[in-house]
This record gives structure tokens, C-alpha cells and sequence, in this order.
């Protein structure tokens, strides 16, 4: 067993491996520094929450208290390892003690404590007064990619068969609406073709945007371990900033943010140019080469090196390594899904694969990742405003089966129009046609664009805001009702991971005083609503997660996403299934559309597809007119340079993200000393270059100016590319002096109101701003030097800064044992084997 500071190794120690071979078992554990293994009285299962990967882990618990965690050896996703906030931010984030135990109603202006019947009967009565005077519409649900599968349902079926409203949508809308709009253009419908185990087996992965090192450490382990192994595969990286994984690449393409569009028709048209591309596959098993080919024939290396400000060799070499290795991974996250032209760009990782005829076999995996652990849940459960089971909306079939399945009126089903998108629930709630939003498990005053406006539509008057979270975070400041959460490891409930890998995570100690789960709280809002069928029988009848689950599988039957071969026994003791998994598939299915036959016949498809440049809906007619029958289709669009463009008064372009050490709003990573000592406040990035134009040096106080607002941080030197600015979003301010925005910190306080025309996922990740000097440094600026963010090769030695965690950061490492792989990890576990 080997002790390691993990939050200065981050990955922790290295176990090398050859293609096609297994990765090796690695057991990362963490325990408050008070207790020794064998103090723990129970290790209750779970998988961690704090990033789509869906690490499998048990959770340590003493005296009814969560005091640790340990990675499970026998899961298909981690093989044991956790990363630094699995390490620490799971069960210290969850154990703060301000965590919020009793509801919270205003009262002459002040948030004050109450019983739970005074706070529902305060949300019953105005959620009845405006059903009787304005109907459904007037009420919207925003809700996360936080909550349990069988949350998420819950509140989809009272929100759509219940109430009625299309207005419902999750934070998911800022996190993977891309991923599911790509999968479902390409494809007909959202599911990631996909599994973690492809890298193993590929000969060049790509990430296209994606900071896999800091946003998904275990994978990038995964991958590591394969760079260290014999036949390290080639590794190109999409980012403008020297990330770890540009550190690690043979080609980094560090474009211009905001023209990934421009580099993705390039190396389209570089495959089909050179003839990389599979003529039989193509012509079996896809629709559209042509527009394909017509689209990009103008988008040579030159053309594109010259938008996106890289070389055209390295373009060239990128499309080459794409083209003649024989087996490729690409992952795509937030570099492309929040930048500008974002479905368009993602497609055409899609066609790329197609093209080379790359799906559904070892090493040839497409990851549209995914961030929030449980994002894929609210998108098939249909709480973010697609409906349940990847049905399509427009398919009025589809909506019968729903109403047949519920026993409700299909009228009462929202499908007249396509569902409401968050950044649109915001807006109406601004007009003042929403009048009731009930927040669940999201922090919109730190997350969403533009945050000047973002502040003002929560505190409008006559919205009725009700919260439920775990913190009284900055959103919740501002609720009319406050109700407290019971978080994970206090409630049981599954949820799924960007691999199709279902988790279930088991109830391990109590929640704070009289916090309830998010899953009661809805029951109890549809029981007391009165939600009944038409047959006068209640709408949701369940009383606990697993009648949920039992419901869930039901409406997922025959649908892409099928449960009906799990159940909460099955994921008790083994490894995580991947769905779909049923009779065809009983030990799940561990990759998509290896046969070459995709959803896209229009009785089943999830979509009819959309113009992706102007975001159109295809409709029925038009699609149906393709005559699709099981194949996937090339989508193209030119390129579109991004609507706010540097200037003379805001000559940079500004782009933002995260660091490893936190995890969004901070309201869990926050709470974990080691973890906050590692990356303290906010920080913004800067090129050596444009600092010495500037004037400006490390550590220096800065102020950052959009059209929408301002932030003053110090700033950190780094290697991102010229002319660009990145901050960090973590950093609002629930933690800090003064109200929200007085010494502006948030990276969101300068973004944009504006989103993709297809995925309608707000544009995170560029915008025009200026930056001047606002004071000297008084030390180095506050950002990790272990990360993308350390200081800039130019600026001196590359320092490591100890952590000031000390024994606090330290995890144990126990490598060996047989590593899991599909299916037998999963047979094990359906024979109750060993954790
Ligand atoms: N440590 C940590 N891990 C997390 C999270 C967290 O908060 N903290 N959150 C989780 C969630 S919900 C998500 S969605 C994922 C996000 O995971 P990622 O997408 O990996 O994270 P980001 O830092 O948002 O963005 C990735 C990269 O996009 C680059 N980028 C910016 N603009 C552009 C552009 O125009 N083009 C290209 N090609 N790249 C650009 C940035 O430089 C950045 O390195 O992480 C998950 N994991
Ligand atoms: N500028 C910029 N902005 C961004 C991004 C970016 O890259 N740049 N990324 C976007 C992305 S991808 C995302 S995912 C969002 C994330 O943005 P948010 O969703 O606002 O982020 P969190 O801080 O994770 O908020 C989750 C909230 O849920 C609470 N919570 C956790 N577990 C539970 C639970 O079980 N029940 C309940 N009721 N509450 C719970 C937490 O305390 C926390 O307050 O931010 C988006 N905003
Ligand atoms: S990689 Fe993600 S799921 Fe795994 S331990 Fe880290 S934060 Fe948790
Ligand atoms: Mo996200």
C-alpha cells in the first residue's frame, strides 16, 4: 500500500498497459485523518457524484457518520482509482456544518425557519392560485444533472402529466444539451456509441475540447497508463490553453476559441480528400456525402489555419493521424459543446467516424462526454423537457404511448411546440409570463450566463422562487421558499454515467435534521397537488426509489435506453451495468451500432433532426422524405465566425472553465480544506505576451471587462494562447464578504446571453472583453501550478507549490488484482460476488 499526496498527483502512481490488454486494478482510499480502516463500521455502496465519469466507490461510515471513501476494484469504470474530488469533496462537501436542516420561508423580506407542512402549503397554495387563474404555463422547473435517476422522473411525470407545462428544463441545457443534440442529428437519437474501454484498444485518441485531466481525472488515468504503456497511442488535443492533456499530445491544435467549426470541415475535408474515408460503409450505412462533401470542399488546412490561428501542417497531421490509424477515440466536451457554432462542430467528430466507418468495435469509440454525473438520467427521463425515453415530441405515437403508460390525457402532454430551453424558462420568467419556478439542485446565480440579468429575473417580485439544495447557496439567498436536500449518501437511487454505466448508491447515514430527499419532496408536492390519473388513481403512486426505478424501466421499454434488465438487486455487490440491457442484451451492451444500424427510422427516431446552422426543425415530412431506414446521417454546415468578435475596446476573447481542484459553484469542493487550499480564489489567465504589452506581471490585480459586467482578480501567467483570456467559474460568492457582485469575482458576470441554435446551450466560451491593470501583486497569484493554469514556461521554472493540505491530502494506492471486463464484471455481480 502506498501513500500519496493526491493533490499534488493529482492521477496518482502510474500502471502501464498494452493495447488490447486490461487495465490493471488500482484501490484509492481516503479517510478522515482520525480514523484507521479498521475504526469503520460499514462501507456502504455507492458511485461518486462530482463528474460524469461515475467512479463506483463504498462510502466509509462510523457512528453514523460519513468519514471516507474507497474505489470499487470489481466496476468497469474506475478499476478501483478516484480522483482528488472523489477523494475529498464527496463526503467532506456533504458534511458541512451549514448545511440546511429545516425549510426556510420569507417572511417580511427575511428568510426565517419553519416546519415542512408550513412550506408546502405555502408552495401548494400558489402553485394552485396560478393553475386555476393562468394554467400550466405559468410555472416552470429547473432543475440539475445532480439529482437520481428516479428523481428525475418523478418530476418529469408531475410536471408533464401533472401540471402540464413545457416550461422544464435542467442545468444539463449548460452542460451536455450538445452532447444529446449531437448524438441525436448523427444518429436519430441521444446514447453514446462509445465505452471507457476503448481506450484500451485504439491506436489515436482525440479530445476535441475536452480538459479530460482536470475534468475526468480516472479516465485521463486510463489514459496515461496507455501513454506509459509499449504502444503508446497518438494523442491530438483541441484547447487553446497548454493543458495537461496539450502537454501530453503529439499534435495540440490551440485554436482561436470560438472557430472549432472551421478546423472540424478541415479535417473532414482532409479525409475524404486523401480517400481515409470507407466508400462500402459510407454507402451502406449513412445519408448526406454529398452536401458533406459540397460543404467542406472550400475548407483545405489553409483555409482553416488561417481562421483558426494554427498551423496548417498541424492540421494536416491531425487529419493524417485520424485517417490512417486503424482504430480512433474521440471525446468531446465543453471546448466544443459551450463554444460558438456547437452542435455543427460535435457533428462532425460524428462524421468523422462514420466516414472511416469507425463505430461499435473496440478502440473505435465516440464519447460525447457528458459532465454532471447524472445528466444522461434528466435526458432520458425527460425532466429537462425532451420526453421520457428518448421519445420525439414531434411523433404524436410517442406521446399516446406516454399518455397510455401514465393514464393521462395525451393533451395534457406538452408536444405543441418544442420544449422550453432553459436560458427561454429564464426569460419568461423575466417578462412575467412564468410566475412559479421551483429550482432543484442548481445554483443559477453563479452558473448562468450574464449574471447582472441573471440576479435581477431571481429577485424580480412577482416570482414566486422556490429552492431545494443542500447550502444556502447564492440562489437560495434570494428563494421565496428554501427546502433542505438530503444529498448523496444520505438517499438511495441510481444514475448513470457518460459510459451507458448504471450505478446504484445506497443510502450510507441520515441526512442533517430534517433534510428530505429530493425524491420525497416531490412525492409529497404531487400528493398534496392531487395529481390523480383519469382514472382518479394517484399520478405517483410510489413510495420509495425503488418503485420508482420499477416505473422507470416500464416507460423505458423498447427504447434505446431499456432498464428493463436491471433492477437495484443486480447493481447490489458487482459492477455498474450498461444500458441498454434487457433480453437481447441481458448483461448490458457494451457499444452501440457495431451492426451499422442506427435509430433513425422515423417511427422510432428520438428527432427529426434540425438545420444546424439556423436551427430549424427538419419536421416529419422532410425527414421521412430521406428515407433514413437505420442509417446514421453526415450533417454539415459552413462555418460562422462567433457574434461578438474582438474590438478596439475589447480587443481579447474571453473563454472559461475549470480547474481541478473545484467543482462548479464550489458549494461541495468548497468545503473540503485540502481542496480549497489548493486552488484558494479566482484567478484569471493571461499570455506572457499580452501581459508584457500590458504591463502587467504575475499575481498583478486585473480588471476584466465585458459589455455585461466586470471582474477584478489577480492574474496568472500562463501558457494559453495570445489574445485570449480564460477564467475559472468556481469563484461566486457564498464564501466572501459583501453582496453578490460587489467585488465581482464570477466568471459569468462578463458572458453572454446567447446559445446554439440547435442544442440551445449557452455560449460559456467566448466573448470579447478588455483587460487592464487594477493593482500591484502582493504575492503569486492564487491559481494551482499543477494544472492547466500553472505559470507560463517563459515566466521561470515550473514550481510544484506544496499543498497546505499535508496529511489531510494524502490517499492510500493499492495496486494489483484481476481487473474487470465486460461482461464478466457484471455476471459477477448478478452472482452477489465480492465488492
Ligand atoms: N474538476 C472538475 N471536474 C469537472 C467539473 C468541475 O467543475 N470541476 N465539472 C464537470 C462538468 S459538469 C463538466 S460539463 C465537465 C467539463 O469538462 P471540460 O469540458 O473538460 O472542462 P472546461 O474547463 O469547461 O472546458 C474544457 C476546455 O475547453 C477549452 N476551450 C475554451 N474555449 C474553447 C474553444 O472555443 N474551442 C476549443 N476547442 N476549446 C476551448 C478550455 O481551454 C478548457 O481547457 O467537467 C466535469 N468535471
Ligand atoms: N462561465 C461558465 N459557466 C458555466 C460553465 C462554464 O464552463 N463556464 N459550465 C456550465 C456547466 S457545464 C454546468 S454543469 C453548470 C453547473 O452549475 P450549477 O448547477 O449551478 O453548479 P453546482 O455548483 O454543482 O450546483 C449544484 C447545486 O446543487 C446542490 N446539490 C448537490 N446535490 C444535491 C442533491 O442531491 N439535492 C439537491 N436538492 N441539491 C443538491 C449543490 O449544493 C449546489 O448548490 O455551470 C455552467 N456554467
Ligand atoms: S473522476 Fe469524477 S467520478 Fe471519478 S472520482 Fe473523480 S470526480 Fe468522482
Ligand atoms: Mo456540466
Amino acid at each position: 500500500m502506498t501513500v500519496v499526496d493526491r493533490i499534488a498527483e493529482i492521477w496518482g502512481t502510474r500502471t502501464p498497459y498494452a493495447k488490447d490488454g486490461a487495465w490493471p486494478v488500482r484501490v484509492d482510499q481516503a479517510l478522515d485523518a482520525t480514523v484507521t480502516d479498521g475504526d469503520v463500521d460499514q462501507w456502504v455502496q455507492s458511485a461518486c457524484v462530482l463528474c460524469s465519469n461515475g467512479c463506483a466507490c463504498d462510502i466509509a461510515v462510523k457512528n453514523g457518520a460519513m468519514v471516507g471513501i474507497r474505489g470499487r476494484a470489481g466496476d468497469l469504470v474506475n478499476h478501483g482509482r478516484l480522483g482528488p474530488k472523489g477523494l475529498f469533496a464527496s463526503w467532506q462537501g456533504i458534511s458541512g456544518k451549514d448545511r440546511l436542516k429545516r425549510p426556510l420561508i420569507r417572511e417580511n423580506g427575511r428568510l426565517v425557519e419553519c416546519d415542512w407542512d408550513t412550506a408546502m402549503d405555502r408552495i401548494t397554495q400558489r402553485s394552485r392560485q396560478l393553475l386555476e387563474e393562468r394554467g400550466p404555463l405559468s410555472h416552470g422547473f429547473y432543475t440539475s444533472g445532480q439529482l437520481f435517476l428516479e428523481e428525475y422522473y418523478a418530476l418529469a411525470v408531475l410536471g408533464k402529466a401533472g401540471i402540464g407545462t413545457p416550461h422544464m428544463d435542467g442545468n444539463t441545457r449548460l452542460c451536455t444539451a450538445t452532447a444529446a443534440a449531437a448524438l441525436k442529428e448523427s444518429f436519430g437519437a441521444d446514447g453514446q456509441p462509445g465505452t471507457y474501454a476503448d481506450i484500451d484498444s485504439c491506436e489515436a485518441i482525440f479530445l476535441y475540447g475536452h480538459n479530460m485531466a482536470e475534468t475526468q481525472t480516472v479516465l485521463w488515468s486510463r489514459v496515461l497508463d496507455r501513454l506509459a504503456g509499449p504502444d503508446r497511442p497518438k494523442l491530438v488535443c483541441v484547447d487553446p490553453r497548454d493543458t495537461e492533456v496539450a502537454r501530453c499530445a503529439d499534435v495540440h491544435l490551440a485554436v482561436r476559441p470560438g472557430t472549432n467549426l472551421a478546423l472540424m470541415n478541415a479535417l473532414v475535408h482532409e479525409v475524404l480528400a486523401n480517400r481515409w474515408f470507407d466508400e462500402e460503409y459510407v454507402k451502406a450505412h449513412t445519408l448526406g456525402l454529398d452536401e458533406l462533401k459540397a460543404t467542406v470542399g472550400p475548407w483545405t488546412a489553409e483555409a482553416a489555419a488561417g481562421v483558426c490561428d494554427v498551423s496548417a501542417a498541424d492540421i494536416r497531421e491531425a487529419a493524417r493521424i485520424f485517417g490512417t490509424s486503424p482504430r480512433v477515440l474521440s471525446t468531446v466536451l465543453q471546448g466544443f459543446y459551450q463554444s460558438a457554432q456547437a452542435t455543427a462542430a460535435s457533428c462532425q467528430v460524428n462524421n468523422l467516424h462514420l466516414l472511416r466507418g469507425l463505430l461499435g468495435r473496440p478502440g473505435c469509440g465516440i464519447l460525447q462526454m457528458n459532465g454532471q454525473p447524472t445528466a444522461q438520467n434528466n435526458r432520458e427521463c425527460g425532466a429537462d423537457g425532451d420526453l421520457p425515453g428518448f421519445r420525439n415530441w414531434e411523433n404524436p405515437e410517442h406521446v399516446a404511448e406516454l399518455a397510455r403508460l401514465w393514464d393521462v390525457d395525451p393533451l395534457t402532454i406538452p408536444h405543441w411546440a418544442p420544449p422550453t430551453h432553459a436560458m427561454q424558462i429564464f426569460r419568461y420568467a423575466e417578462q412575467g409570463s412564468i410566475e412559479f419556478l421551483w429550482i432543484s439542485a442548481t445554483n443559477p446565480a453563479v452558473s448562468m450566463p450574464d449574471l447582472p440579468r441573471i440576479r435581477d429575473v431571481l429577485a424580480k417580485p412577482g416570482l414566486f422562487l422556490v429552492v431545494q439544495d443542500l447550502y444556502l447557496t447564492e440562489t437560495a439567498q434570494v428563494a421565496d421558499v428554501v427546502l433542505p436536500a438530503a444529498g448523496w449518501g444520505e438517499k438511495t437511487g441510481t444514475f448513470t454515467n457518460v459510459n451507458r454505466t448504471v450505478h446504484l448508491s445506497d443510502k450510507a447515514v441520515e441526512p442533517p435534521g430534517e433534510a428530505r430527499s429530493d425524491l420525497d419532496i416531490f412525492l409529497d408536492y404531487a400528493r398534496r397537488m392531487g395529481f390523480t390519473t383519469v382514472h382518479g388513481e394517484p399520478l405517483l403512486p410510489w413510495s420509495g426509489p425503488e418503485d420508482a426505478f420499477e416505473a422507470w424501466k416500464a416507460c423505458s421499454r423498447g427504447r434505446p435506453c431499456d432498464y428493463t434488465g436491471i433492477s437495484y438487486d443486480r447493481l447490489r455487490g458487482g459492477s455498474g451495468i450498461q444500458w441498454p440491457c434487457n433480453e437481447e442484451n441481458p448483461d448490458g451492451r457494451e457499444r452501440l451500432y457495431g451492426d451499422g444500424l442506427f435509430p433513425t427510422d422515423p417511427d422510432y427516431c428520438e428527432s427529426y433532426g434540425h438545420d444546424l446552422l439556423t436551427g430549424a426543425t427538419a419536421g416529419s415530412d422532410s425527414f421521412r422524405a430521406q428515407a433514413p431506414g437505420g442509417r446514421a446521417i453526415l450533417k454539415a454546415a459552413d462555418y460562422h465566425p462567433p457574434h461578438e468578435e474582438p474590438d478596439g475596446r475589447f480587443p481579447f476573447r474571453y473563454t472559461t472553465g475549470r480547474t481541478a481542484y473545484h467543482f462548479h459553484t464550489r458549494t461541495k469542493t468548497g468545503r473540503s480544506r485540502v481542496l480549497t487550499s489548493a486552488a484558494p480564489t479566482a484567478w484569471v489567465e493571461i499570455s506572457p505576451d499580452d501581459a508584457g504589452r500590458l504591463g502587467i506581471r504575475e499575481g498583478d490585480l486585473v480588471k476584466v471587462t465585458s459589455r455585461r459586467g466586470r471582474i477584478e482578480v489577480p492574474v496568472r501567467v500562463s501558457d494559453i494562447r495570445n489574445g485570449t483570456v480564460f477564467a475559472p467559474f468556481h469563484y461566486g460568492y457564498w464564501d466572501q464578504d459583501g453582496a453578490p457582485g460587489e467585488h465581482p469575482t464570477a466568471a459569468n458576470e462578463l458572458t453572454l446571453t446567447e446559445w446554439d441554435p440547435v442544442s440551445k446551450q449557452p455560449v460559456f466560451k467566448n466573448a470579447a472583453v478588455s483587460v487592464e491593470k487594477a493593482g500591484d501583486a502582493v504575492g503569486p497569484s492564487p491559481a494551482p501550478t499543477t494544472t492547466a493554469s500553472r505559470p507560463a514556461a517563459a515566466a521561470g521554472p515550473r514550481s510544484v507549490r506544496p499543498t497546505a493540505g499535508g496529511k489531510d491530502a494524502e490517499a492510500t494506492e493499492q495496486i494489483g488484482g484481476s481487473p474487470p471486463r465486460f461482461p464478466e464484471a457484471v455476471r459477477r455481480g448478478r452472482q452477489g460476488g465480492t465488492p
